[in-house]
């Protein structure tokens, strides 16, 4: 099994002005292709290709020494890029009663989450990731290094904004906070709620 690019329902411009045509197509077609190819070239010798993304790079330990590095940065890159395009829409879309009532018991309210989101963001230094996750009923914002996943440690994502510097330089250069101030404005709450609310 080969691991491909998934196609987005939207069009490059379609988050514009909030995220530009431009970083929007290199981020698709440049960052994310390229985890894709050296995903596929680490582990296209063995069999464990034959399994679902998630099997593979849920259970790294048992690939062999000389890939385990290559699965796990390229595996997990691929996952997390898959998993924000859908966290992304042009259209206004509304969080549902139980998503916003566990931000509210976790935040107080979906603008303090906002905030100490945008904080978290704003805070962390060199490649680290900031996700939202739920940890029983109660919603944690947690950071993570490189391309590593609250799934690696089989908890459940809710929603992730890549803040990498390739995902807004372009329009953006150093200024992460409008970057931030603007993507709330294109976070699907309708997808981040079926995050929440599935039960797996
Ligand atoms: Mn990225």
């Amino acid at each position: 099994m080969t691991y491909t690019l998934p196609v987005l329902w939207y069009e490059y411009h379609a988050l514009e002005p909030h995220i530009d045509t431009t970083t929007m197509e290199i981020h698709h077609t440049k960052h994310h292709q390229t985890y894709i190819d050296k995903l596929n070239a680490a582990i296209a010798w063995t069999e464990r290709a034959e399994k679902s993304l998630v099997e593979v790079i849920q259970s790294i330990d048992i690939l062999p020494s000389a890939i385990k590095g290559a699965v796990r940065n390229n595996g997990w890159g691929h996952w997390n890029h898959t998993f924000f395009w859908q966290c992304l829409t042009p259209h206004q879309t509304q969080p549902s009663e139980s998503l916003l009532s566990a931000i509210n018991a976790s935040f107080w309210s979906f603008d303090t989450f906002k905030d100490r989101y945008n904080t978290a963001a704003l805070s962390v230094f060199g490649s680290w990731r900031v996700w939202l996750v739920k940890e029983y009923d109660e919603l944690i914002i947690k950071t993570t290094a490189n391309q590593d996943s609250p799934l690696m440690v089989w908890e459940k994502a809710i929603l992730w904004i890549d803040i990498w510097e390739h995902a807004y330089y372009l329009k953006n250069q150093n200024r992460r906070a409008d970057y931030l101030t603007n993507i709330w404005n294109v976070i699907n709450r309708e997808f981040v709620s079926q995050q929440f609310d599935k039960k797996y």
